[in-house]
């Protein structure tokens, strides 16, 4: 279930409730959940990295990023369902609670 399409009032929802906690929001770009995280330097960014990625793989849920020095930008989107899940959501909370 969790793996299932959300459609866009859903997504608009589930958004304006991640945000409400988020330091800087998270926007829908090119359908896909879209971030992203400044960080001081590069060990702060790698170490966001390297936490984030043993949330997804325990979720089995994994992100599309891209690291340039102290920026990770990152887009989530399920593509077994071909947009965004509940899954997407749940990765992007735990990214939030590691950036913290
Ligand atoms: N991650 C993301 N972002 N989308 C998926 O559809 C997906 C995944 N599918 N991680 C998972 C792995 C699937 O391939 C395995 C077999 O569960």
């Amino acid at each position: 279930m969790s793996r299932a399409k959300l459609t866009e009032q859903e997504i608009e929802g589930s958004l304006a409730a991640l945000n409400a906690s988020a330091t800087s929001p998270w926007r829908i770009i090119d359908g896909k959940l879209h971030k992203e995280f400044q960080f001081r330097d590069f060990s702060e960014a790698f170490g966001f990295m390297a936490r984030a990625a043993l949330a997804a793989e325990s979720m089995d849920h994994h992100p599309e990023w891209l690291n340039v020095y102290k920026t990770v930008r990152v887009d989530l989107a399920t593509h077994d369902a071909g947009g965004i899940t509940e899954l997407d959501f749940r990765l992007a909370g735990r990214m939030e609670a590691i950036a913290g």
